[in-house]
């Protein structure tokens, strides 16, 4: 009996427990927050108050009602890089800060926005329970204006877990993955956690609001279109679009039904969206009608298509060869944490180096990225941090795995769609067959039906969401064949040279030109080499090339180049990597980095870089 009453109370807490915190909804990120004549905005980023909970005893002794024996956090910045005893800690950690919320704002929605906890998050206002977050990389927000203090101070508590585990996605705490490093991530690269992006609050008017604008874009001849779908919340009727740039400005009413409303624009002689000429057009949409506009949001757009023939990669219906890089957001003590000037540096990198494109490696990038390769012309393929993902094992972590990847997919699409210089979504780089061989080559390998089945969906939910974009599997060396079939255009990951004929260019580029004959024969689609480089240390030299000198890095750089340039279907090479990056320890990553950049971690050129800047731009 008392057994019984035991079990009643903990499911009767647990379940009031649970429904405390909303699960953050993917709908709610799809507009950036934006600051202008009746949206507000506050960035929240500065110093907080942080403390690890490694007993993990912070919710029950009410941590969220006040931290106490903190130590002070930048946000954003991962927290292994901020301290010299938390470089490997990977449990609970609490972060608080204070914030006035402007008293202008009262009468209007008030939201918090997180733009990337990693890897799980749940978030309190004045110690009441707001709402919980699964997964890094990637923003959520709450409407939190029930729990704000007028006048006062209000405390924002943001709790995050980041520990590793196989039914995650990235995956960690995989018993034989390939990686074996330490900490125990099965992917390349160090496993950092924290908040890694602004914090925000901004606000919305309460009346009616946008709640997001979804842009297609295309054009028949000199005649471009834009095709506005915007949703709404709140009683609205009426709105309008108006698109301006390049000296014009067109206008179209929007009628919404059921809260939403659809328009086509033509923009006669329009101007396209290319590397070459990234113009970008204004899109403001105002809800409301003449009397009194009730919200407005600008966004810049480039009209562009992007399509596959049986060959070649096509941007506005002609070809483009995709020349860059697959990076990282990494850099010294900001670790994962978003760092301004790093971007813009990275950007005038690869345009000094001749680049027109980069992969989002492993993970979605921070907003700026996006934003920045629209305004500088870069063409991105947007990437879940779907790595190391397998199929095999344990069929309940294979189910989590695979809903946390469709999550992924439903909010990098709804965030970055409306990205010109996002030309393909990416839904896992390397998954990991039960009996990967790398010495073997793709084809022959058989894919399990559970993975084939896996991806049909996760492709058929980014297509369902986004069909003006191509769709693609990276693929690892010794993976199977069909998967990589599944997607618009073939995306391969190969070391010959260097994890298989180690040292053996020669050797390397034959299996190499054979596969990729064979990849091309089997599909029909053309192909990126999505990832190829050799680890090489700065100032390491050999007259005649050798592993881990610039000489070799150079080399290998060069003859995958010369591969691909003899084949009309390849249509992109990206080296790995753009710049040095952290790992884990492990016995392949000497001083747990990865030394494949043609720049260092700190952005200094090494040979391999000024051989693309020459290759690239002919200077
Ligand atoms: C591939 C991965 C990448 C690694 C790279 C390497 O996609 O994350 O960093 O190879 O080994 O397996 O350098």
């Amino acid at each position: 009996m008392k057994k019984m009453a035991i079990l009643f109370w903990v499911c009767c807490t647990t379940a009031g427990y649970a429904q405390e915190f909303t699960v953050a909804d993917p709908a709610m990120i799809g507009l950036f927050p934006q600051q202008n004549e009746i949206r507000n905005t506050l960035n929240l980023s500065g110093i907080w108050k942080f403390r690890k909970d490694s007993l993990e005893v912070g919710e029950q002794d009410k941590w969220q009602g006040g931290l106490q024996d903190f130590r002070p956090i930048a946000v954003p910045g991962s927290w292994n890089e901020q301290f010299t005893d938390s470089r490997d800690y990977l449990g609970l950690a609490w972060y608080e800060t204070e914030t006035f919320v402007p008293a202008a704002w009262r009468g209007q929605r008030i939201f918090l926005r997180v733009g990337s906890a990693n890897y799980a998050a749940k978030v309190w206002v004045n110690g009441q329970p707001v709402g919980r977050h699964e997964g890094g990389h990637l923003p959520f927000a709450f409407e939190i204006g029930s729990r704000v203090q007028w006048g006062a101070p209000n405390r924002i508590t943001i709790q995050v877990e980041n520990k590793l585990s196989p039914a995650r996605v990235p995956t960690g705490n995989v018993t034989g993955g390939f990686f074996s490093s330490y900490p125990k991530a099965n992917y390349d690269f160090f496993p950092y956690a924290g908040l890694h992006r602004d914090v925000w609050l901004y606000s919305l008017p309460a009346t009616a609001s946008i709640r997001d604008i979804t842009v297609k874009t295309g054009f028949n001849g000199a005649t471009g279109s834009i095709e506005l779908k915007v949703a709404a919340d709140g009683a609205v009727k009426g709105g309008k679009a108006v698109i301006s740039g390049n000296g014009r400005r067109f206008e179209s009413p929007l009628n919404f039904v059921n809260n939403t409303a659809t328009a086509t624009i033509a923009i006669p002689d329009v101007r396209l969206w290319s590397p070459e000429d990234p113009f970008l057009y204004q899109i403001d949409v105002t809800i409301g009608d003449a009397k009194a506009t009730l919200d407005h949001y600008a966004l810049e757009t480039g009209v562009r298509t992007v399509s596959v023939t049986d060959k070649e990669l096509l941007l506005n219906g002609k070809p483009i060869f995709l020349k860059g890089f697959g990076k990282h957001e990494d850099f010294p003590i900001f670790g994962r944490g978003v760092a301004n000037p790093v971007i813009v540096k990275d950007f005038s990198l690869m345009k000094w180096v001749g680049a027109n494109s980069f992969r989002t490696s492993h993970y979605p990038y921070d907003e700026t990225y996006m934003q920045m390769a629209d305004r500088e012309g870069f063409l991105i393929i947007d990437e879940i941090p779907a790595v190391g993902l397998y199929f095999h094992g344990d069929a309940s972590e294979l189910a989590q795995r695979q809903a946390m990847c469709r999550q992924y997919i439903n909010e990098l699409i709804n965030r970055d769609k409306n990205h010109p210089s996002v030309i393909m979504w990416n839904v896992a780089n390397e998954p990991m067959p039960a009996d990967l061989n790398i010495n073997g080559g793709s084809r022959g390998r058989e894919a399990s039906p559970e993975s084939m089945a896996a991806f049909r969906d996760l492709f058929a939910l980014v297509k369902e969401k986004d069909n003006t974009r191509l769709a693609t599997v990276v693929g690892v060396m010794g993976g199977p064949a069909e998967w990589l079939g599944l997607g618009d255009i073939i995306c391969i990951n190969r070391y010959y040279g260097w994890y298989t004929h180690t040292g053996d260019l020669a050797g390397g580029v034959k299996i190499l030109e054979m596969e990729l004959d064979g990849l091309h024969k089997q599909f029909n689609k053309p192909i990126i080499i999505t990832e190829f480089g050799a680890d090489t240390y700065p100032g390491m030299h050999a007259d005649e090339p050798e592993m881990y000198s610039e000489e070799f890095q150079t080399q290998f750089i060069k003859a995958y180049l010369d591969v691909a340039a003899a084949r009309d279907f390849v249509a992109g090479m990206h080296v790995w990597a753009f710049a040095d990056f952290k790992t884990g320890q492990g016995i392949i990553r000497f001083s747990g980095m990865n030394y494949k950049g043609v720049f260092t971690r700190d952005r200094r050129p090494k040979a391999a870089a000024h051989y693309l800047r020459s290759r690239w731009t002919g200077e």
